[in-house]
């Protein structure tokens, strides 16, 4: 006869033998629907309205695919933060990586090896020297945008004159071809203009305000500054109201944060460059999903940009094209 105890064992399995079938039939369920994806999204640096958007776009399309997201990315813009955070990702085995990778050079070999080791790698935002390991490359047009930049420099200072550029770092994808395209710009506009210099910011506002209060003492007639990221527009911005210039040099900056949003509405800058962080984080998710199903995926994806001016910083266009602070 058995004992109570062993009968009640014997239920206990069958309970757990149903309960296990029903959880097996919720996995499936749920496999069927969505595949359940796993992606890492590694930021170019964490606390940048531009990546937090970015993240917002990447978070809402995995939720609308089924696949599931974790973000992470290096306190500061440089590579040697980013690259043993790339590394332990590759380590934790995700189906794919969505990166915006720090330097051009110093993120290709880390990047292969995750290829190699089985994740798909989708680039956002910035690119290295030989992308072909990726699924895709989605990005602004940053060429395009610096002589965007330039053109608005030639409506708001039609006389011509000194203009300058500040920048990130030398080897970062997007901010090098802002630079260029801004420096190619000037170069062809027949000579009204002179590009006094390119300076980088390494990221720092407050490196951006200390060059253009510097560069402003050296060259008081000064007409515009390009500052081609946010965080460099920031200090741009600091740096000419430091020197009580407000209105007198013209700046343009790349992003649309909400700093900088502040700066265009108080005269201090006069047009913002805002990127489409949201729409890269979409199409990064997009691709990474159809390359782990065997769909199409697309090599090289460009997203647009708007110019904000004071006249158009509280249009329905302006304020959807302005940076999140959180999503
Ligand atoms: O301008 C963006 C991004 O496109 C660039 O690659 C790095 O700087 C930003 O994140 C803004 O801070």
């Amino acid at each position: 006869m058995e004992s109570i105890r062993t009968r009640s064992k014997k239920a206990l399995a069958v309970v757990s033998t149903i309960g296990l079938a029903a959880a097996m039939t919720v996995a499936t369920a749920t496999g069927a629907s969505a595949k359940g994806e796993n992606i890492v999204f590694i930021q170019g640096v964490k606390g940048d309205g531009f990546y937090i958007t970015m993240e917002c776009g990447v978070k809402a399309e995995a939720k609308k695919l089924g696949a599931t997201v974790k973000t992470v990315g290096p306190a500061k813009f440089d590579a040697t933060l980013q690259k043993p955070i790339l590394d332990s990702v590759i380590a934790s085995k995700p189906d794919a990586i969505l990166i915006a990778p720090n330097d051009v050079n110093a993120m290709q070999r880390p990047l292969e090896a995750a290829k190699k080791a089985g994740v798909e790698v989708v680039l956002v935002d910035t690119t290295v020297k030989d992308p072909k390991f990726a699924v895709s490359e989605i990005s602004s047009d940053n060429l395009g945008g610096g002589k965007e930049a330039f053109k608005a420099v030639q409506q708001l200072v039609p006389g011509g004159g000194k203009v300058m550029g500040i920048g990130v770092k030398p080897g970062i994808s997007t901010t090098d071809a802002r630079d260029k395209g801004f420096k190619d710009a000037v170069a062809a506009s027949g000579g009204k203009y002179t590009f006094v210099g390119q300076e980088y910011s390494q990221n720092e506002p407050a490196i951006a305000a200390q060059i253009t209060t510097a560069a402003l003492a050296k060259n008081p007639d000064l007409k515009a500054i390009f500052a081609s990221n946010l965080f460099s527009a920031q200090g741009a911005a600091t740096g000419i109201k430091q020197a009580g210039k407000s209105g007198q040099v013209v700046v343009i900056g790349f992003d649309a944060g909400p700093d900088q949003i502040k700066a265009l509405k108080d005269g201090t800058v006069q047009a913002l460059i805002a990127q489409q962080p949201y729409q890269i984080g979409v199409d990064g998710v997009k691709q990474a999903v159809a390359k782990l199903n065997g769909k199409p995926t697309k090599k090289k994806i460009t997203t647009g940009f708007t110019i904000i001016t004071p006249a158009t910083v509280d249009s329905a266009a302006g304020k959807a094209a302005a940076y999140r602070s959180t999503c």
